[in-house]
């Protein structure tokens, strides 16, 4: 599609997110895998606007110290001069680009005013709202302050486009709009408010979905500011867009306008040149993960490694939204079958989310310890043998093998029965490795469906309510790392605007379940006529009740256990091959027609 930016002027594309420089979710995945692709294309005329959270921003973020006649530069400057905070300078990230990030604590003294402001012109309510509110209420004044001069003063000469992701940045959207100014405004809901809400308490959401009265159901869940903003926004922005068709058919129930365009999410995919290499990091990091498996399980029962598969789920913890209920449940209906069948394979399912919890279960990593002293005790009767048999064999002249068994002195004897003694227990291995500060929905489910661990059972439990990051001493890895290590990652999610998790499986060359009501699964359906066979599994949640899904996935899970290691290793060379239909130089042009479109409807 040919730009209808007009030729003779720059153009300057700012996008604004709460999630800039400052990680708490998707949105930041969204943004920053994004800017490498975005930079090629708008290079120097890209900036990003965000809030300043001197903590976070530390780590990622290096102030542009010189003095910067650039269009940006100047409206820091006057900002600055004005009173505000602002912060100038590089986002650390691959393409670099520029940031400018706002100091919301400078603008709290005007927050009473801000409010009164919003209710008197948008009648946007902001009694009792929580404190998150009142932050993005600042930041969005602040955004809409520093648009507001750069137009003023330089949308004559350059061409201007902003794009707001989510109502955390978008307060400031609808005076913009109210005040004429000359930026062409897009607004990109990643979800709706009332949908999370409504999707995780109500049941049958999706067939109730036409009939809810959106100002009602705000209010019963207290959320009217929220919601209020996300639909000013939705309303009056110049391009409406969201993540997928799946949240599309809520935002005309929920916010009274239907998406223009869907711009679906992707990743900066990094390909292998060889593919087998992806395939050795498989290898090399379930590794890792057979090192946690024997120190957890091992000292209880054992089984065969080489007929262990490791499937996984990885999550907020919205226990119904993420599908953890229908994920457990068919693991149960999984664990029977594979018994009834007498099958020597093993599944370790790790439920990866995060929960309040006090530290690491001690007993785990007790039991983790004592596995390590066994491993270090054989490593020294390893050398104690190989030198003394050397030394002997040296000075043999006998040809027969020595008896090994006396090269190993007492203490090392003594040394290691009584480490395996005390790392033995009758204790069944716990299936949560936390000290959690309370049992949850999780835990219930659990116990509920019987997947405790005992050795007959063919599929074992692992609840880990903590984001797997390199410094957690029970693997070692990180999160790229651990997905890479397992076989299969499940999420077949009940509300799911996109869904990165799938994503990232495939990128790395994971099999993977979806469903059909999160926006990827939805998007694969739609791209892909063999989707299955390439190793993305969809279920089905739109028309099945929660039985009949929770059948279909144990089927799913059931066909993937009986294949061979021949079809696994198949199978992820396909699965690794799609990648590249997520790379935002592929995905970018849905954003290039956002903003071209939003440009032409300011100025028809
Ligand atoms: C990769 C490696 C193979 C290995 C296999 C294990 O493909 O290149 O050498 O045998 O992974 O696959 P599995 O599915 O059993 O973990
Ligand atoms: C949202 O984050 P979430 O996990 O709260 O935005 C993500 C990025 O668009 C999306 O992947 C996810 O489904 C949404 O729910």
């Amino acid at each position: 599609m040919e730009s209808v930016f007009s030729t003779s002027k720059r153009k300057l594309l700012l996008e604004i997110a709460w999630e800039v420089c400052n990680q708490v979710g998707g949105i930041y995945t969204v943004i920053r895998s994004k800017v490498p692709a975005m930079v090629e294309k708008w290079d120097d005329n890209y900036v990003l606007l965000g809030p300043y959270f001197p903590q976070k921003a530390a780590a990622e973020f290096e102030p542009i110290t010189d003095s910067d006649e650039t269009e940006i530069g100047q409206t820091v400057r006057k900002m600055r001069q004005m009173g505000y905070e602002v912060e100038y300078g590089y986002w650390l990230v691959t393409g670099r680009p520029r940031v400018v990030l706002f100091n919301i604590q400078s603008i709290m003294p005007q927050l009473n005013a801000i409010k009164a402001g919003l209710w008197e012109r948008h009648q946007l309510s902001t009694l009792n709202i929580e404190e998150l509110v009142n932050q993005v209420i600042g930041f969005g004044e602040m955004v809409r302050v520093f648009l507001t001069l750069l137009a003023d003063d330089h949308a004559k000469r350059v061409d201007l486009c902003a794009h707001f992701h989510e109502w955390m940045a978008s307060t400031g959207l609808p005076d913009l709009r109210r005040d004429n100014v000359k930026i062409a405004t897009v607004f990109t809901t990643h979800a709706t408010m009332l949908g999370r809400y409504l999707a995780q308490n109500v049941d049958g959401f999706y067939g109730k979905l036409p009939f809810f009265d959106w100002q009602k159901e705000a209010k019963n869940y207290g959320i009217e500011a929220q919601a209020t903003i996300e639909r000013l926004s939705a309303l009056q922005c110049h391009v409406f867009t969201t993540v997928s068709d799946v949240t599309a058919r809520e935002c005309e129930v929920f916010l009274g306008r239907n998406p223009d365009l869907i711009l679906p999410n992707g990743l900066n995919v990094t390909r292998f040149a060889a593919t087998h290499e992806f395939q050795n990091l498989h290898v090399k990091f379930k590794a890792n993960i057979h090192e946690f498996v024997m120190g957890h399980f091992f000292q209880n029962y054992s089984f065969d490694l080489d007929k262990t598969l490791y499937f996984f789920t990885s999550g907020r913890f919205e226990f119904v939204n993420k599908g953890y209920d229908l994920t457990l449940e068919a693991l149960a209906r999984l664990n029977w079958r594979m018994r009834e069948a007498n099958m020597d394979m093993t599944v370790v399912m790790f439920m990866v989310t995060k929960q309040p919890f006090r530290s690491i279960n001690p007993d785990v990593l007790h039991t983790r310890a004592l596995l390590d002293e066994i491993r270090d005790t054989a490593k020294n009767i390893e050398q104690q043998v190989g030198e003394k048999l050397f030394l002997e064999s040296a000075a043999s002249s006998d040809l027969t093998m020595p008896d090994l068994n006396k090269f190993v002195d007492e203490y090392w004897r003594l040394r290691l029965r009584r480490t395996i003694q005390s790392w033995k227990t009758k204790k069944l291995p716990s299936f949560v490795t936390h000290d959690l500060v309370q049992e949850d929905a999780m835990t219930d489910y659990i116990k509920r469906c019987g997947l405790l661990n005992h050795a007959h059972d063919r599929v074992k439990v692992v609840y880990h309510p903590d984001f797997i990051a390199s410094t957690n001493p029970l693997f070692g890895l990180d999160y790229g790392q651990f997905v890479r290590g397992c076989h299969l990652g499940i999420f077949p999610s009940y509300y799911e605007p996109w869904g990165y998790t799938p994503l990232e499986c495939v990128v790395r060359g994971i099999p993977t379940v979806t469903s059909d009501q999160s926006g990827f699964g939805d998007f694969i359906m739609q791209i892909m006529r063999d989707y299955e066979n390439r190793g993305i599994y969809v279920v089905n949640r739109r028309s099945q009740t929660f039985n009949e899904a929770a059948d279909q996935l144990a089927n799913i899970l059931f066909k993937f256990v009986r294949a061979s290691q021949r079809d696994r290793i198949m199978q992820r060379n396909r699965v690794e091959s799609i990648a590249e239909v997520f790379d935002w130089s592929n995905l970018r042009s849905y954003y290039d027609t956002a903003h071209d479109l939003a440009v032409k409807r300011r100025k028809p």
